[in-house]
């Protein structure tokens, strides 16, 4: 059987949730570095793979999978085993609550004030940083009473949720005052087989041209 191929920004938060779900799940893959500051991803054979010319992308043998999320349900589904792959529906339904989360709204402002800060993307950093702590609020009161976001157990809520929080601080949002956040992030960096979050280094920075601005996905 081939190996699993992931297209990969290192930068990226969104590529940075199928490294650490791939480690988690002990899957060996080959990892494809893709320059979006050179727009690699641009090409007609990238767009190929993804229609919209972003990363991450996956290839499972001759199935081709983007977006982060609809990657994350699969790996759980075809290798993830029942802890990762809730039967029941409330349990279902709870999780896929937090991926929609992981994708909308306030959460994705502290993505886009990171976004501002390592590669000056367009975008009021005040204002990102006020929706990033009012989404941080919310997840500091909903762990207060409980471990992991969605189930007993960590799952890919937890997984969705983790890099953009983790990496808030790029975005000059503070973590220090949300304490239940904290000892859930301390949770996640001690799961086994748990990988390091992105470095903000020249090199990475270099190779990203930040998010497409809204309307100019080629
Ligand atoms: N919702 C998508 C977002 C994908 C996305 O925006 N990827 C960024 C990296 S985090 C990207 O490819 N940016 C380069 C571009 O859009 O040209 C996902 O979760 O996969």
């Amino acid at each position: 059987m081939s190996l699993m191929k992931l297209y990969d920004l290192e930068i990226s938060g969104n590529c940075y949730k199928i490294r650490l779900f791939l480690s988690l799940l002990e899957l060996p893959y080959e990892c494809v570095p893709i320059d979006t500051k050179a727009r690699e991803n641009k090409t007609e054979a990238f767009l190929r793979l993804h229609p919209l010319g972003q990363l991450p992308v996956l290839e499972d043998g001759d199935h081709v999978l983007w977006d982060s999320t609809s990657i994350l349900v699969y790996l759980a589904r075809k290798y993830g085993g029942a802890a990762w792959n809730p039967e029941s529906p409330r349990e279902a339904a709870d999780d896929a609550r937090w991926l929609a989360i992981s994708q909308q709204g306030d959460m994705t402002a502290l993505a886009r004030a990171r976004a501002v800060h390592l590669f000056g993307t367009p975008g009021d950093p005040a204002g990102l940083q006020r929706s990033g702590a009012r989404f941080l609020e919310f997840v500091e009161g909903h762990l207060r009473s409980r471990s992991w976001l969605a189930l007993e157990r960590p799952s890919l809520a937890d997984v969705a949720c983790y890099p953009y929080i983790a990496l808030a601080p790029d975005g000059g949002i503070s973590l220090a005052k949300y304490e239940a956040v904290q000892a859930w992030l301390e949770r996640m960096r001690r799961l086994p087989g748990y990988v390091a979050l992105p470095e903000p280094t020249p090199e990475n920075i270099a190779r990203s041209s930040g998010p497409t601005a809204p309307g100019r996905a080629r």
